[in-house]
């Protein structure tokens, strides 16, 4: 086991979590069991450690990392807590991959208390994004183009920043969505400095292929579209899907993945949305995807739903979940 994510609470008993990172990430689970966790496995062997705050695992050619920072331990800095956390939290990732020998992030995941809150003029998103592009801007790496696949969501108030991520030896592809501007460029009226993430990450390893998508929501260029139709905004984020697909499997060189090939996360900002999403999924989950249901705001305040996926390819060809 490389590492595991948890929500809201969930507890671990088996096999041995000690020696591997837990994101702890406070977001209710909206549907099934309570209990779910992500799990993301390797079937080399793995050693553990810990540089600075970063706790990590890793493979030869592969590293997760997970990293939580608490803001008020940050109170009477210059900026916003957020900004602080953000910067230290970035700061550190990045000196771990790089001293560890990963330099390429290929996925990070995000998770932010009150992401839509304003504070000191500002949304809180927008803190976050200034701070993760002038921390990855320090530190000498690129904000756009090679920059790795993410979702950023909120997380419950009070909760800390929390930042889990894959690294790797080799670079991955990136894979950008045709039907939407990159968010690297977004017009400035999204925030003086855009979100720096890629709209998927193709990974090879170990003779097999891994697609990582981004966090995708009901985006079309750089608008937000159907606002208040959450069907309608459900269906246009399994259009951008689909755009990513066919965008990946003309990059991986042949028909890899389709929509049944998918385990994911379906982030919903209001519990009572969920009966609607899910009939919106019906056929891609009669196909054979598998989602689960959490309770999160969704950065862009117009929006209701966004899902986030991964498929593997095993060597041979076979189509796995992780
Ligand atoms: C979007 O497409 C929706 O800031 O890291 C999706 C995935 C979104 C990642 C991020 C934001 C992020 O712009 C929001």
């Amino acid at each position: 086991m490389l590492g595991v994510a948890t929500f809201n609470g969930t507890p671990l008993t088996e096999p041995d979590p000690a020696d591997a990172p837990v994101a702890q990430i406070r977001t209710a689970v909206l549907s099934g069991d309570a209990d779910v966790c992500e799990v993301w496995r390797c079937g080399e062997p793995l050693t553990s450690g810990q540089h600075s705050r970063v706790r990590f695992r890793r493979s030869e050619e592969l590293l997760f990392g997970s990293i939580a920072v608490a803001e008020e331990t940050l109170a009477g800095k210059p900026r916003s807590t957020l900004h602080a956390a953000t910067t230290l939290a970035y700061n550190e990732l990045c000196a771990a991959i790089e001293t560890l020998g990963y330099p390429h992030l290929l996925r990070v995941w995000n998770y932010l208390p009150d992401i839509n809150r304003d504070a000191d003029g500002t949304e809180r998103y927008l803190q976050f994004n200034t701070a993760r592009q002038q921390a990855l801007r320090s530190r000498g790496r690129v904000l756009t183009g090679n920059v790795p696949a993410a979702s950023a969501l909120g997380a419950a108030s009070g909760s800390p920043l929390v930042v889990y991520f894959l690294a790797g030896k080799a670079a991955p592809a990136f894979v950008e969505n045709p039907r939407q501007v990159s968010a690297y460029h977004y017009p400035q009226q999204y925030g003086t400095h855009s979100p720096t993430f890629s709209r998927a990450a193709l990974v090879r390893h170990g003779g097999g292929l891994a697609l990582f998508i981004s966090g995708t929501a009901s985006i079309v260029g750089h608008r937000s579209t159907h606002v208040g139709d959450i069907a309608a905004q459900t269906r246009e984020t399994l259009l951008n899907i689909d755009a990513l697909l066919t965008a990946a499997n003309a990059a991986a060189g042949s028909t890899h993945f389709d929509i049944g090939s998918l385990t994911g996360k379906v982030y919903v900002r209001r519990p009572a949305d969920l009966p609607i999403i899910q009939a919106q999924l019906a056929p891609a989950l009669a196909a054979g995807a598998r989602f689960i249901y959490l309770q999160a705001d969704i950065c862009r305040q117009d929006l209701s739903v966004e899902i986030e996926a991964v498929a593997t390819r095993m060597p041979g060809g076979a189509n796995s979940a992780p």
